[in-house]
C-alpha cells in the first residue's frame, strides 16, 4: 500500500515509489534469456531440453524424445511460472550441402545468447562449420558429447577428447584450434546430470553470459544447476536494489530499531535466497533421495539459524545485530549509502539491510556448499 501524503514534498515521495515499483516490474519482466541447442539427428537434442529445464517424461511442457517427427523449424521450451529462460531445439544439421550461414539465419541466430552443439559420436563436418560460424560472428557456443553413459570409460582422456573433435580442428576449420575447442567441449548423460560434465556444461554458459540482468535471469532460471558462488555474486548485484525497496516501499518502524524498514519484503528476499541456494525443506529432500539417506543428514549441515528456521520476527533481530555492530558497508556497495541516507526509511536503514542480505547469502552459500560436500563424502564411501 502506497502511503498518500498531502505535502507536495510527500507527494513527491508517492511518485518516486511508484516509479521505482514499476521501474522494478518493468526490469524483471523485460529481460529474457534465449538459448539453442542443435546437432544432428537424434543426438538427444530434446533430452537435453528436458534435463537442463528438470522435466520428467511424459509430463506437459515436455520436449518429445526419440519421436520420429524432427523439428523442422525452432521450438522453444520453458519451465512453467518461468518463461524468462527459453531453450530452443534448433532443426537437425545434416545435409551434405549444408551451409552454416543459411542455417544461422533460418534459425534467427541473433535471438540466441549461446548456442549447444550436441554430437553422440565424433563431431561432423557440418557441425564444425557451424562451430567456425558461430566463432566468426562472436556467439557463445559449447560442443557436447551426448551419450556418454554408453561410451564413459575413458571420456576424460586426450586421446577420446581429440578424436571427438578431430574433424573441428582438421586443417579445413583452422580458426577452431584443439585449446579453443577444448576449453568448450563437455560430456553429458542426458539421463543422469549429476554425473559427468552436465552441470559445468551449463555453468559454462550461466558464468559467461552478458549483460548481467541476462546472466541474472539465466543463473534464477536454473539455479537448482547453478555454480553456488555464481549464483550468490549475481544475486549481491542486486542487494542495494533491496536496500532502496525496503527503505522506499512501505517502511515502518521496527521493535528496538531508530528507522523505519519493510520487515514483510525483507522476509521474502531471505527466504527467496534459501530456495535458490538449496537450503528450503523440498531441495534437500530431493538431495538427501538422490544419496540416498533421510533429509536430516543434510539438513544437519546447516548451520545459520536463518536458513533453519526463518520467521518476520528473527529478520527484525538480525537487522538490529548488523545495526549494533558497526560493520563496514561492503566497498562495492559503499556508494549507494548516501543515498540510501535519504530515504524515507530513515540514516541506519538502507546501510544495515545491505549488511544484513550480504551476511545472509556469504552465511547461506557457505551451508549449500557444506552440504554440497556431505553429499560429494557419502557417495564417495558409499
Ligand atoms: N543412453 C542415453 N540415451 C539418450 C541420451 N540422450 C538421449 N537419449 C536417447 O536418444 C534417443 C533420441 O533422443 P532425442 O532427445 O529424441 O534426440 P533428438 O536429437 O531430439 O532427436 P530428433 O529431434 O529426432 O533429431 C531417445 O531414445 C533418448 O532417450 C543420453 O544421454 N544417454
Ligand atoms: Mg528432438
Amino acid at each position: 500500500m502506497v502511503p498518500i501524503c498531502p505535502s507536495s514534498r510527500g507527494k513527491k515521495k508517492v511518485e518516486l515509489v511508484c516509479q521505482v515499483d514499476d521501474l522494478l516490474s518493468e526490469l524483471m519482466e523485460s529481460v529474457m534469456v534465449h538459448v539453442a541447442v542443435t546437432g544432428t539427428p537424434k543426438v538427444g537434442k530434446s533430452a537435453f531440453i528436458n534435463s537442463i529445464l528438470g522435466f520428467e517424461d511424459s509430463k506437459d511442457g515436455v520436449a518429445p524424445t526419440g519421436s520420429t517427427q524432427q523439428v523442422a523449424k525452432p521450438a522453444p521450451y520453458s519451465r512453467p511460472g518461468n518463461p524468462s529462460s527459453v531453450f530452443w531445439e534448433l532443426p537437425s544439421i545434416e545435409a551434405a550441402t549444408f551451409s552454416p550461414g543459411d542455417y544461422l539465419k533460418a534459425v534467427e541466430a541473433d535471438r540466441y545468447i549461446g548456442f549447444f552443439i550436441l554430437t553422440s559420436t565424433r563431431f561432423t563436418r557440418q557441425a564444425a562449420a557451424l562451430a567456425g560460424e558461430l566463432r566468426r560472428a562472436g556467439k557463445q557456443f559449447y560442443l557436447v558429447r551426448t551419450k556418454i553413459d554408453l561410451s564413459a570409460p575413458g571420456y576424460k582422456n586426450k586421446e577420446f577428447t581429440e578424436d571427438t573433435l578431430h574433424v573441428m580442428t582438421a586443417d579445413r576449420f583452422a580458426n577452431l584450434d584443439i585449446k579453443y575447442t577444448t576449453a568448450r567441449f563437455f560430456c553429458v548423460s542426458c539421463h543422469e546430470v549429476d554425473q559427468f560434465d552436465f552441470l559445468e556444461c551449463i555453468q559454462a554458459l550461466q558464468k559467461n553470459s552478458s549483460p548481467p540482468l541476462q546472466k541474472h535471469a539465466l543463473l534464477l532460471s536454473l539455479h537448482y544447476l547453478a555454480s553456488k558462488v555464481e549464483l550468490k555474486n549475481s544475486l549481491k548485484e542486486l542487494i542495494p536494489v533491496s536496500a532502496i525497496y525496503s527503505c522506499i516501499i512501505d517502511p515502518v518502524p521496527v521493535k528496538q530499531l531508530p528507522y523505519q524498514a519493510n520487515i514483510p519484503f525483507l522476509y521474502n528476499e531471505i527466504r527467496f535466497y534459501r530456495v535458490m541456494l538449496g537450503l528450503d525443506f523440498v531441495a534437500l529432500s530431493k538431495c538427501a533421495k538422490l544419496i540416498g539417506r533421510p533429509t536430516f543428514v543434510l539438513s544437519d549441515e546447516i548451520q545459520t539459524k536463518m536458513a533453519r528456521e526463518l520467521t518476520e520476527e528473527g529478520v527484525s533481530e538480525e537487522l538490529l545485530r548488523w545495526t549494533q555492530k558497526n560493520v563496514q558497508v561492503s566497498p562495492s556497495n559503499a556508494k549507494w549509502v548516501p543515498l540510501l541516507k535519504t530515504l524515507p526509511g530513515g540514516k541506519l536503514s538502507g546501510a544495515s539491510t545491505i549488511r544484513l542480505l550480504d551476511a545472509m547469502l556469504e552465511q547461506f552459500t557457505d551451508d549449500a556448499c557444506r552440504i554440497q560436500r556431505k553429499m560429494v563424502d557419502i557417495l564417495r564411501n558409499d
